[in-house]
């Protein structure tokens, strides 16, 4: 019985995102103990006591902490809209305030990136989790050539790789123009080796692949999958840079459908099956009090959804 409640609880906790995971462990355990005892009829118990309970003293289970439920009163006018009305309620919600427009503003933003809004605490120490390796740098710096690799530790080959800024909406599909360019709301600290990697193809969920780091992000044949604890990340950023920009020129040299239009229900199920974790929460406060926006979809996850992918396609 406790082998059977174990291995549920290590499959959820596996994922880093694993808030609703735990609540099917719990549904699931709570119905293993009642079938084993014949008596569903029973009064309940508190699937979390019989979960712990069950578990043996001798080992620790670290439960997560449930992030709290926040309301955010720029979203309330959005109980009311949904499709193309809810899309153009976003964009003008989102109209950043204070966002970089120039070469030196960028590279502020990047530094703001890596000691601040990315810079969180891993390994008991400041540092960055590098987005498509899931490795812990540690460092406070505001230059990502100062977050060193320790040996290959996201075992793709590279040694002592460092870190540098990956566009989520690649730059040269904007013609790197501003305020594109310096919005954090699609950057991330990776380390160069997966960034050049992913190059400007279009996120895909990839059968073969011939590049990969330990954490499960892959390249195929001009597509690359972030790994699973990033890939509502990507959806929200995506989402957002498209609510956000889809009246500028984003769409630069681009095949458009492979890159935007066939991967909206994707983005669609990535943002429901991976929802935003602390860090990804942390980042949009931070990013708020620097470019004076944030990311709504990260606020509430259900916006997208509402919106629809047909509408997100038309775009
Ligand atoms: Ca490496």
């Amino acid at each position: 019985m406790t082998k059977i409640i174990f291995a549920l609880v290590y499959i959820a906790m596996d994922n880093t995102k694993v808030l609703q995971n735990l609540k099917l462990v719990f549904a699931l355990s709570a119905g293993v103990l009642f079938s084993a005892f014949g008596n569903l009829a029973a009064q309940p118990i508190s699937a979390f006591d019989t979960l712990k309970n069950s578990v043996s003293s001798d080992i620790s289970i670290e439960f997560p902490t449930p992030l709290p439920k926040t309301s955010h009163s720029y979203l309330k006018p959005t109980d009311e809209l949904y499709g193309e009305k809810l899309f153009q309620y976003l964009h003008k919600i989102t109209l950043p305030s204070k966002i970089a427009t120039s070469q030196s503003g960028y590279i502020a933003a990047k530094s703001y990136m890596y000691s601040t809004a990315d810079n969180t605490i891993c390994n008991k120490k400041p540092g960055l989790i590098t987005f498509y390796s899931l490795v812990c740098v540690n460092g406070t710096s505001e230059n990502g050539y100062d977050y060193k690799e320790h040996g290959d530790a996201n075992g793709d080959g590279t040694w002592k790789d460092a870190v540098n800024t990956e566009h989520l909406w690649p730059q040269s599909y904007f013609d790197e123009k501003y305020p594109m360019r310096a919005d954090l709301h699609h950057l991330r600290p990776t380390f160069t080796k997966p960034n050049s990697m992913r190059s400007n193809y279009s996120f895909a969920e990839v059968p073969d692949w011939d590049y990969s780091t330990s954490a499960g992000s892959k390249r195929g044949y001009n597509k690359f999958e972030p790994c699973d604890a990033t890939k509502g990340d990507v959806a929200r950023a995506m989402l957002y840079f498209m609510v956000r920009y889809y009246d500028k020129n984003i769409r630069d040299k681009i095949n458009y459908s492979d890159f935007w239009i066939n991967r909206v229900t994707m983005f669609l199920e990535w943002n429901n099956q991976d929802p935003p974790d602390s860090n990804e929460i942390r980042r949009n406060n931070l990013i708020e009090k620097y470019q004076g926006n944030r990311n709504p979809f990260t606020d509430d996850p259900s916006l997208a959804d509402k919106i629809g992918a047909a509408v997100f396609k038309s775009h």
